[in-house]
């Protein structure tokens, strides 16, 4: 590559850091009028900038020092700075760049690891455990192991009472093959019994596994799905005779909470659709029943919206020549993809063959950058003056309350999605509204003295309640982040996902609404898993370490007969996707601490316990191993695989 640049941390300020970057000209020919396009998170101060110019819309920013050609083997240097805390991860340095010169031409830049001034490279230790008698992650409410093992062959057979269970079986069957390569015959034994037992509750179930065989009892799909689960976690494969053991045992099992999800974002990054289903189908066998399914943002809206064709043809892509800058990663290029209606249909099929309901969230007021862009004529507020910047650098991603097409195109929006998606639930967002929107709208302003608001908080709630009223006119009940009971206009019927602390969610709880938890602090898996520079990651939140992800205890400061544990519904994992562009990258952000986190959400808490975690995680990684999943081994550090950082993702060619 001709050209290349390096960052340096410089100086460590009070509050942020001063960076030193150098761009080098490798090649024999000199270029003048050269622009530098890069990729950076955080907030540049242009004040700081020490020649040139910079331009900064979200993580892409635009360098020219128009007066200096950059000479034929020679560089070129400029210094800025940042007001956020200080870097330790080589994750927060530029991920990309790229060169346009004046005659139109694209070079592409390499990009050298940032040089930090205070890294610190601690890592953790995870305590050598002996491997566990069995591998079963979430630990069972109750399992009891006897001598001897059950042997399951090609001839062996699903049975099932009910052909309401059918699926739960099809699926035990599918992924016998997919994990041991072993067809069920349609003439043999009947080995596995689906047994309907209508005493049990709807997600409880019992293995039973002796000389007779295996039975699993319930009284629901989903109770069938984490059996099944259970199973398949329960046995030892013997490749050269072909045969599974199952050790004999008897399980009693139920969820500690009736809410256990993960959420995905696809809007930063996009995920084809296979890369969805091969995650769900993992999510199942840790018995999650939820996936929240990120699917706008400011940088790309992911669903097909049939009455308004803009958002998936224009905001669900970004780069150099789209109306969307590009944004974080493969930024010389055309990025993106969308989700086609069928498209979610078959992921929603998928799914609850699985017992996992999907929920769709459509990110609003703030965060929808996309969809303004797409929709300008519907979206913008022509006459709107203010002045105000995003949590992620921009300052055109809100929708404004005191205009038509905001409400027309909520009205599409919302009753398109709650069409497409059975779930009872739609998420409505409302995180990160921007300090300083509305207040130069003389739009907003006249909405807010009709209706008497002193704030934009107010008119935000003004806003999220139309959304809550369509939604509950589609049968829909509205679940949002927990800025959503802002201004306090919203009703109880709202469910709040708390994820900037535990207190506000124990606020929101007492305040009576119902709540599901995701702290940043311990579920946000886009979180750096170690104390060394070398772990991709942020660390905005915290640090995650799998023993944190794994002592999570949802609302611990409450004392366990706290009437308000009651409005808990659950908890759930979340990654962020704005640094993962690939599924090595996925599969090593959530592996193995969505194990962790799935015992907490699944399992007594009076049974949890790191150690006995860790010997059943030990087990288990053989089965993760099998699947091909690029988790992150806790006693060896593996890293992704070297070529990871490299690989380019195919998705954004499915639409083209
Ligand atoms: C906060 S959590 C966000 C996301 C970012 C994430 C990065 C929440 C509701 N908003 O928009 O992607 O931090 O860690």
């Amino acid at each position: 590559m001709d050209f290349r640049i390096d960052l340096a941390v410089i100086e460590i300020l009070p509050k942020g850091s001063r960076f030193g970057l150098t761009l080098h000209n490798l090649s024999e020919k000199s270029v003048a009028n050269w622009q530098l396009n890069f990729a950076f998170d955080r907030h540049i101060e242009q004040a700081s900038l020490s020649h040139g110019t910079l331009t900064q819309v979200g993580s892409l920013c635009t360098l020219s020092i128009n007066s200096t050609p950059l000479y034929a083997n020679n560089h070129c240097y400029v210094e800025f700075a940042i007001a956020t805390s200080p870097f330790k991860l080589l994750s927060d340095g530029i991920k990309e760049a790229y060169l346009t010169t004046d005659s139109g031409t694209q070079c592409t830049v390499s990009v050298s690891p940032i040089v930090l001034k205070e890294a610190i490279d601690q890592p953790s230790e995870v305590p050598s455990v002996k491997t566990a008698r069995h591998k079963l992650i979430p630990e069972p409410m109750s399992a009891n192991f006897n001598s001897g093992v059950y042997e399951l062959t090609r001839y062996s057979q699903i049975t099932v009472d009910n052909t309401e269970f059918q699926s739960a079986a099809n699926w035990l069957a599918e992924e016998i093959t997919r994990l041991f390569s072993i067809e069920s015959k349609s003439i043999g034994q009947q080995d596995i019994h689906f047994r309907h037992s209508p005493v049990l509750d709807t997600e409880e179930y019992k293995l039973i596994v002796n000389d007779n065989g295996v039975v699993i009892e319930s009284t629901s799909q989903s109770g069938f799905i984490y059996g099944a689960a259970t199973l398949i976690q329960l046995m030892d494969f013997d490749a050269a005779r072909h045969t599974l053991y199952i050790p004999f045992c008897q399980i009693h099992d139920k969820p500690r909470f009736a809410y256990r999800g993960m959420m995905i974002d696809s809007a930063r990054s996009f995920q084809s659709v296979e890369d969805i289903k091969r995650l769900i189908n993992l999510f199942a066998h840790y018995k999650l029943n939820t996936f929240h399914w990120h699917l706008t943002d400011d940088e790309g809206w992911r669903v097909e919206i049939k009455a308004l064709p803009e958002l998936t043809e224009i905001g669900a892509w970004r780069g150099p020549n789209e109306t969307l800058e590009a944004q974080f990663h493969h930024i010389n290029q055309r990025y993106g993809g969308f989700y086609s209606q069928e498209d979610i249909k078959d992921v929603i099929a998928f799914a609850a063959q699985r017992g996992i309901q999907v929920i769709p969230e459509i990110d609003i007021p703030g965060h929808c950058r996309a969809a303004i862009k797409s929709l300008p004529h519907m979206l913008v507020d022509p006459d709107d003056r203010s002045i105000y910047r995003s949590v992620q650098h921009y300052n055109d991603n809100t929708l404004s309350p005191g205009i038509d097409g905001t409400y027309r195109f909520l009205d599409i929006v919302l009753e398109e999605t709650s069409e497409l998606f059975p779930a009872p639930y739609v998420h409505i967002g409302a995180d990160e509204v921007p300090v300083g929107v509305w207040e130069k709208s003389p739009s907003c302003q006249a909405l807010m003295e009709t209706h008497g608001y002193s704030s934009s908080k107010e008119l935000q709630g003004h806003l999220l309640r139309y959304a809550e009223d369509k939604l509950k006119s589609l049968g829909k009940r509205m679940l949002g982040w927990e800025e959503a009971h802002f201004g306090h206009k919203v009703s109880k019927d709202t469910v709040i996902y708390s994820w900037l602390s535990e207190e506000a969610a124990i606020n929101c709880a007492k305040l009576g609404y119902d709540v599901v938890l995701q702290p940043g602090q311990t579920t946000y898996l886009d979180m750096a898993q170690d104390h060394c520079p070398t772990e991709p990651g942020v660390d905005w939140a915290n640090v995650i370490t799998l023993e944190q992800a794994y002592l999570y205890e949802p609302l611990s400061e409450l004392s366990s007969n706290d009437p308000i544990k009651k409005r808990i519904l659950g908890m759930q994992a979340a990654l962020w996707t704005e640094i993962v562009s690939h599924q090595q990258r996925l599969d090593y952000m959530i592996f193995p601490r969505l194990l962790a986190l799935a015992e907490t959400a699944w399992g007594l808490e009076s049974r949890k316990n790191y150690s006995a975690f860790l010997a059943r995680l030990k087990a288990h990684l053989s089965l993760l191993q099998r699947q091909g999943v690029h988790y992150r081994d806790p006693w060896t550090h593996t890293e992704e695989p070297e070529n990871a950082h490299h690989q380019t993702n195919n998705n954004n060619n499915d639409k083209i």
